[in-house]
C-alpha cells in the first residue's frame, strides 16, 4: 500500500487524461472533414471500415426498436421504468423557470434539436439513454436525435429509447458519429447542441466542433473519491472501489481517510476478493496504476477532494455532515453508508453523466437546464430610462459612438 501525504500528492499528481496527441487530433479532423463533404457515404465507410457492419442506411427503423422492447422481460422492464419515473421526477423539481424581476423578465426555453451520443460497441449502457434523453425531455425539447454504434437487431439501448418514445435513432459512433451531428448529413440533421459520453475520439470530435455546435462536457474515465472512517464496511468499501475500476483500465480511485488501519484492511480486503471478480483482468488493470490509497489529518484530506474535485464522491464515515459541508467541488456527492455510487448510475435521480478529470471545478453534471438557453426581456419605464439615458449618453460620447448617443437621446424628454 502505498499512502501518501497530501502535499506531496497534490504536488505530484498530474492529471493527463485529456490529453490529446497531434496524431489523433489530426485523424480526427480528418474524420470531421470527410463527413462534413461526404456526409451519408462518409458514415457508411467508416462504419464499414471502423465497426466491419456493412449497412444499407444509417437510420434505425422504428419496428427495430419497437421489437427490442417488446422482447424484454417484465423484470428488466420494471427496472427502467423505476428508473425513467424516479430521474423524470427529479429533472423537474430542478428545472428552471422564467423570473419575472419588474422591468425584466429572465426566460428560460428548450433548445430545439439535440444529438444526444449512447456508447455502446463492447458494453450496452441502457442507464446512459436514460440519464441524457430524460433531461432533454424535460426541458421540452423538440427533435431528440440519437447515434449510438449498436447494430444487434434486438438490443437493449433499442429497447430503452422505445420506452422514451425517442423515434430518430442512427448507428453510427465515435468520431463520425459527433461530425453528422455538428454538420448534418442527408440523414442526420445538424443538431443545436451535443451531449452524452463517449470515447477518447468522441471526446476529442466534441472539443474540435464546439462552437459550430453546443456541446455538454467532455467525459474522461469514470472516477470516485471514498471518505472512509472505522466504523465503514470494509466489503461495501471494496465493491465500491471495484465498481469504478471495472468500468475502464483507466478509472481512478481515491481512498482517503484519518485511519491508516482501516485503509489497509480495506486493501487486504480487495486483494481477497480481487480473483472472484467477473471483470478483475480490467479492475487489476485499474487498480495497479490508478488507485490512491491517502491517509492524513481531516484539514488536508478536504483539500485533496477538493482539488480533484472527483467525478463521484462517497461520503462513509461518522461525521459525514461536517465532511459533506466542507467539500465544494465535486461531480456528485454519495452521502451515508447505504447511497452508494452505483445506485447513482441506475435509479438515484440526478444524471451519471457527471464532470470528470478535475472538471468539476469548473462545471456540473449534465441536467434538464443544460437543454435550455436563456436570454433577458428588457423593458424599462419611462420614468426609469429619463432617469439613466444622461449617464447612457455620457458614455456612449466617451466611446466615440455617437450614433449610440444619439438613440438615446433621441427618446430624452426634456
Ligand atoms: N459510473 C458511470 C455510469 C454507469 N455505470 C453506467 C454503470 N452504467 C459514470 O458515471
Ligand atoms: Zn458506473
Amino acid at each position: 500500500m502505498k499512502s501518501i501525504n497530501v502535499k506531496e500528492f497534490i504536488d505530484t499528481f498530474s492529471s493527463d487524461e485529456s490529453y490529446t496527441s497531434a496524431e489523433q487530433l489530426k485523424n480526427v479532423m480528418d474524420i470531421l472533414n470527410d463527413v462534413r463533404q461526404n456526409k451519408d457515404q462518409a458514415l457508411l465507410d467508416y462504419t464499414s471500415r471502423f465497426d466491419g457492419q456493412e449497412l444499407d442506411e444509417i437510420k434505425v427503423p422504428l419496428s427495430y426498436l419497437k421489437e427490442s422492447y417488446e422482447q424484454l422481460d417484465e423484470d428488466i422492464k420494471k427496472a427502467l421504468v423505476t428508473a425513467k419515473e424516479r430521474i423524470e421526477a427529479y429533472e423537474k423539481s430542478i428545472k428552471y423557470e422564467d423570473r419575472n424581476l419588474g422591468e425584466f423578465t429572465y426566460v428560460y426555453r428548450p433548445l430545439e434539436r439535440v444529438g444526444i451520443y449512447v456508447p455502446g460497441g463492447t458494453a450496452l449502457y441502457p442507464s446512459s439513454v436514460l440519464m441524457t434523453v430524460i433531461p432533454a425531455q424535460v426541458a421540452g425539447v423538440k427533435e431528440i436525435h440519437v447515434t449510438t454504434p449498436t447494430f444487434e437487431r434486438n438490443n437493449i439501448t433499442f429497447a430503452t429509447l422505445y420506452l422514451l418514445g425517442v423515434e430518430n435513432v442512427y448507428t453510427v459512433g465515435g468520431a463520425q458519429a459527433v461530425a453528422a451531428l455538428a454538420y448534418g448529413t442527408e440523414t442526420i440533421p445538424k443538431v443545436d447542441k451535443i451531449a452524452g459520453p463517449g470515447n477518447a475520439y468522441v471526446a476529442i470530435a466534441k472539443r474540435l466542433v464546439y462552437g459550430d455546435v453546443g456541446i455538454d462536457s467532455i467525459a474522461g474515465p469514470s472516477e470516485i473519491l471514498l471518505y472512509v472512517d472505522e466504523s465503514s464496511d470494509v466489503d461495501a468499501v471494496v465493491y465500491d472501489v471495484f465498481a469504478q475500476a471495472e468500468h475502464d483500465p483507466n478509472a481512478r480511485t481515491f481512498l482517503l481517510s484519518e485511519s491508516e488501519a482501516f485503509i489497509q484492511k480495506v486493501e487486504q480486503r480487495m486483494e481477497e476478493l480481487i480473483e472472484d471478480q467477473p471483470r478483475k483482468e480490467i479492475i487489476k488493470h485499474s487498480v495497479a496504476n490508478n488507485h490512491y490509497p491517502i491517509v492524513d489529518t481531516r484539514e488536508n484530506l478536504i483539500k485533496v477532494s477538493n482539488y480533484i474535485a472527483a467525478e463521484h464522491v462517497s461520503v462513509q464515515h461518522e461525521e459525514e455532515d461536517a465532511i459533506v459541508d466542507a467539500i465544494d467541488y465535486a461531480g456528485a456527492i454519495f452521502k451515508g453508508k447505504t447511497t452508494c455510487e452505483a445506485i447513482g448510475d441506475y435509479v438515484a435521480g440526478p444524471s451519471h453523466v457527471l464532470p470528470t478529470d478535475r472538471t468539476a471545478r469548473f462545471s456540473h453534471g449534465l441536467n434538464v437546464n443544460d437543454f435550455m438557453t436563456s436570454h433577458s426581456i428588457i423593458s424599462l419605464t419611462n420614468e426609469t430610462y429619463q432617469s439613466i439615458v444622461g449617464d447612457a449618453a455620457i458614455i456612449a460620447d466617451r466611446e466615440g459612438l455617437f450614433a449610440h448617443k444619439a438613440s438615446l437621446l433621441v427618446r430624452k424628454e426634456d
